[in-house]
């Protein structure tokens, strides 16, 4: 996570510098535990909250550019008429995502972080009271394209999808094992691209299992739309299963 990547710092020319990793001890790691700790508890009551709206929180995680984006303008559209959305967009710089979920006609709140690198239960809590979603919508939440240190936030989600596209690899699992271990649904993306690349969609599957046996995964092409219709069931279900307000 940032406190020991540092990055909230490690582009700033007048932040502390980062600290090489062998001069952190003990006193980081509690500092660590503190902020995290923090952001559990106002996890914990983003979640409660969204319960009593009736919303359906989802965390899209990935590294940038695996088409969270992409996938969401093409799911609200499929969801128009069906499910009310609304989406926090978060990006280090610029409102493109949130331009582009507008487009759609779905309402949308951009978070900039910044140096930051990951979205924190206080930013969401405060998206949340701007976008003031209707009851009942599917509120969904991208994440800081980043396969790290949003792995380690808890956001009060009811559930926490992790995208990866065929265009990064089929080791990542393994590569970044913290993501993956505490998703809820992987969606192979792109999948319309696998003609021209080397990737073994059987090796990915079997190393995100070894990270989270339990992990199912949708295989889909946002563009394309092939895979949907399984990635809609996905929500259906989530939106229609009682939700039991654990965290990750
Ligand atoms: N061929 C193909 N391209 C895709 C697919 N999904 C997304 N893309 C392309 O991938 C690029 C990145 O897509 P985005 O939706 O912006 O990705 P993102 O994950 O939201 O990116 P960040 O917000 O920057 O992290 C765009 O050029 C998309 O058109 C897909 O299924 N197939
Ligand atoms: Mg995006």
């Amino acid at each position: 996570m940032c406190g020991t990547c540092n990055c909230d710092h490690h582009h700033g020319e007048t932040g502390p510098a980062a600290l090489p990793l062998e001069t952190t001890g003990p006193r980081t790691i509690r500092l660590e535990q503190a902020i995290l700790g923090r952001n559990d508890a106002l996890a914990a009551q983003n979640r409660a909250a969204f319960d009593a709206q009736g919303l359906l929180a989802l965390n899209l995680l990935s590294s940038p550019g695996s088409g969270k984006t992409t996938l969401l303008c093409e799911t609200i559209r499929a969801l128009a008429g069906r499910l009310p959305t609304a989406v926090i967009e978060g990006d280090q710089e610029t409102s493109f995502d949130a331009d582009r979920i507008r487009e759609t006609g779905a309402p949308a709140v951009q978070i900039n972080t910044g140096k930051g690198c990951h979205l924190d239960a206080a930013m969401i809590a405060d998206a949340v009271g701007q976008l003031a979603p209707v009851r009942g919508s599917v509120l969904f939440i991208e994440n800081v394209g980043n396969l790290v240190c949003p792995a380690a936030f808890d956001l009060g989600e009811a559930a926490r999808v992790v995208v990866l596209s065929v265009t990064e690899g089929d080791d990542k699992p393994l590569k970044y094992p913290d993501m993956f271990a505490h998703a809820d649904l992987m969606i192979l993306n792109k999948i319309d691209l696998l003609p021209y690349l080397r990737f073994d969609v059987a090796r990915c599957l079997e190393m995100a299992r070894r990270v989270n046996p339990a992990l199912p995964c949708l295989q889909l092409s946002a563009t394309t739309g092939e895979g949907f219709d399984a990635w809609l069931d996905w929500i259906a279900h989530q939106y229609t299963a009682p939700r039991c307000g654990a965290g990750h």
